[in-house]
């Protein structure tokens, strides 16, 4: 049997069994060993998707100051705002499947180049294979942010494509929990909550899935209020927690009424009108938590062209994406700007950069 088959077992089980204080135990435990399998598939696909591409995998690499992915199903208009948004060539057509591989397109926004990777639709069961799905969804799990497309008349497939990327350990919009788990070679587990749990986690429950994981002795601190699923995920390991943005495209078809149905946010866009895509690259931009700061040298004013970092950024990380002797030889700089206390404050390498900052740096 081979891994898909195993899981949708293991799936039909789990959806069987119902749900209840008494059975939980053993849900967590199908939970787990599901988990178990998906890692497996998860890692096949990785492999394959990395740069260089290899077995029919898709060749990505990554480019300008952040990745942006496009995720929807077939004919969402995926390509056509690629090419509205980067003037960018993609194919556009009518049918389903149109795009057959990855094509990327730089969008330059606020002085950062934000690379847009337009992929092929992802299907239902993208997770387990259909359609390349596996190759796309492992396109996202290096991404910095996931662009959830939908289409103004398919707005309920939101979760479904929330689903997929789970699937592929990929966790939108959320963060990991906090829980330390530290095994060793004897003396059984000692398990312990500081913080009161709310979603049925119990020591009991924590025991039968961290055998799963063949985990007997040792210690674990569960320092948040937290779910199986993320107990599962810290032991599985592999997980990507990354923004999303949802885009409901072709309102050019439907009335304004139309929108105020939809009960989650989202930027609603015509991609083929090119209308609110200027909306859309600052919600882009933002989602990004991107900052521009500001080099001065010794001799001269402020540059112009700005040094985009990501949001919370201290000083000598942003010495390091300029040149690595600028690190190396770093002794203090001086700050002008929203996160100076006064003009050309001095600040050592740990001062965190705000938007709009100018520094100079002096070295050795
Ligand atoms: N009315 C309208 N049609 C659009 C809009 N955006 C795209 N389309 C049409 O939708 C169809 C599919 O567009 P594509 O951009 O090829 O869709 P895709 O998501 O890239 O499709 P795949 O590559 O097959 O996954 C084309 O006929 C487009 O002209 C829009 O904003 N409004
Ligand atoms: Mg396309």
């Amino acid at each position: 049997m081979g891994i898909s088959e195993k899981l949708a077992e293991l799936e039909l089980e789990y959806s069987k069994t119902q749900k209840n204080k008494r059975t939980e135990g053993h849900l967590g435990i199908l939970k787990a060993k599901m988990a178990k399998l998906r890692r497996e598939i998860v890692e096949g696909a990785s492999g394959k998707a990395g740069a260089g591409g290899g077995s029919g995998g898709f060749d990505v690499r990554k480019a300008g100051n952040a990745t942006v992915v496009f995720i929807g199903l077939p004919s969402v208009g995926k390509s056509t705002m690629l090419n509205a948004m980067t003037g960018s060539k993609s194919k556009i057509a009518a049918y389903s499947f149109t795009t057959l591989s990855c094509i990327p397109g730089i969008m330059k926004h606020k002085g950062a180049q934000i690379q847009l990777l337009d992929l092929p639709g992802v299907i239902g069961g993208a997770s387990l294979g259909k359609g390349r799905g596996r190759e796309v969804l492992a396109v996202a799990r290096n991404a910095d942010l996931v662009l959830l497309i939908l289409d103004v008349f398919d707005t309920n497939y939101r979760d479904k494509l929330i689903a997929e990327l789970d699937n592929m350990g990929i966790r939108l919009d959320q963060t990991p929990v906090d829980i330390a788990i530290e095994p060793v070679t004897r003396g059984g587990l000692n398990i312990v909550f500081s913080k009161k749990q709310t979603h049925g986690l119990d020591a009991k429950i924590v025991t039968g899935i961290l055998k799963e994981y063949g985990i007997f002795n040792g210690s674990v601190i569960i320092r948040d209020d937290a779910t199986v699923d993320q107990l599962i995920d810290k032991l599985t390991g592999n997980r990507k927690y990354i923004p999303s943005l949802t885009v409901i495209n072709k309102i050019d078809l439907v009335q304004k009424d139309y929108l105020k149905q939809i009960k989650y946010p989202f930027v609603p866009i015509s991609a083929d009108k090119e209308q609110n895509i200027e909306k859309l690259k600052d919600e882009i931009y933002s989602a990004l938590k991107m900052i521009r700061v500001y080099t001065k040298s010794r001799f001269e004013a402020a540059d112009d062209e700005p040094l985009i970092v990501k949001e919370g950024t201290t000083v000598i990380a942003a010495c390091a994406q300029i040149h690595k002797d600028l690190k190396q030889n770093f002794k203090f700089a001086k700050i002008w700007g929203p996160s100076a206390k006064h003009p050309g404050q001095k600040v050592g390498a740990d001062h965190v950069l705000r938007d709009g900052d100018v520094f100079k740096v002096e070295t050795r």
